[in-house]
């Protein structure tokens, strides 16, 4: 897959630390995941500057007993294939979402998906904490850096952050942050720790090789 990044022509996962051509902001791609109903739709509608480019098809009968939608009644559209949106962050800086399908029948698109990413958003519903952890062990075997989003949805009991952590079984240093997948600003500040954490832990891998 080439967004953004094609005409540049600078190869996946292009390092932010890269010296770009002058006034040619640095394209950088971040995957939104977490179970199904988590937020990833709205998350990426919010904070995107094109019309986010969706997959949505209305659940069908035939896809209900897959789909399992205890818990998110409300919903009538799924995300088929992803969502797709793209957010200036400053005049250097432009990162592009892609949010993954939430179901388990589409897992064979992740690592199509990934290649490239940077990070990861996991986006976390307290109710359902369980449909997060499969984002949660992707991320980690594959050594790609995420933060852990808790879309704090009306009527769900508020946990402290620390709480989240002990429950998903994270390493110390993943940000865990609460959040409102439908504010833009909240929304900002996820994908900047994003990208934060990302180059955090690229820093510590060049000085363990470096070693
Ligand atoms: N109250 C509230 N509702 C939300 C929030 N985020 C998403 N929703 C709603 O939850 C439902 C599922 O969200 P969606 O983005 O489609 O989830 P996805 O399956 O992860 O893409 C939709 O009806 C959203 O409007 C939130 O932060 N607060
Ligand atoms: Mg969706």
């Amino acid at each position: 897959m080439v967004f953004g990044r094609s005409e540049r022509d600078r190869g996946p996962a292009a390092a932010p630390t890269e010296s770009a051509a002058p006034a040619e902001p640095v394209t950088l791609k971040l995957l939104v995941a977490g179970g199904f109903g988590v937020g990833k739709t709205t998350l990426v509608g919010a904070v995107s500057e094109i019309r986010p480019l969706r997959t949505e098809e209305m659940l069908t009968e035939a896809g209900r007993p897959y789909d399992d939608t205890a818990g998110v009644e409300a919903k009538s559209t799924t995300t088929v294939v992803m969502d797709f949106g793209r957010i200036t962050i400053n005049d250097d800086l432009v990162l592009y979402l892609f949010g993954t399908p939430g179901q388990d029948r589409f897992w064979f698109l992740w690592d199509e998906l990934a290649q490239g990413a940077l990070g990861a958003v996991v986006l976390v519903d307290t109710r359902r904490l369980g449909d997060s952890f499969a984002a949660v062990d992707y991320f980690e075997r594959r050594g790609i850096p995420f933060t852990v989003a808790v879309n704090c949805f009306d009527g769900a009991e508020r946990h402290p952050a620390e709480r989240i952590r002990e429950a998903l079984d994270l390493d110390a240093g993943v940000p865990v942050m609460l959040c409102d997948a439908r504010e833009r600003d909240s929304v900002r500040d996820v994908l900047i720790s994003v990208i934060r954490h990302a180059m955090r832990a690229a820093a510590a891998e060049e000085a363990a090789t470096a070693r």
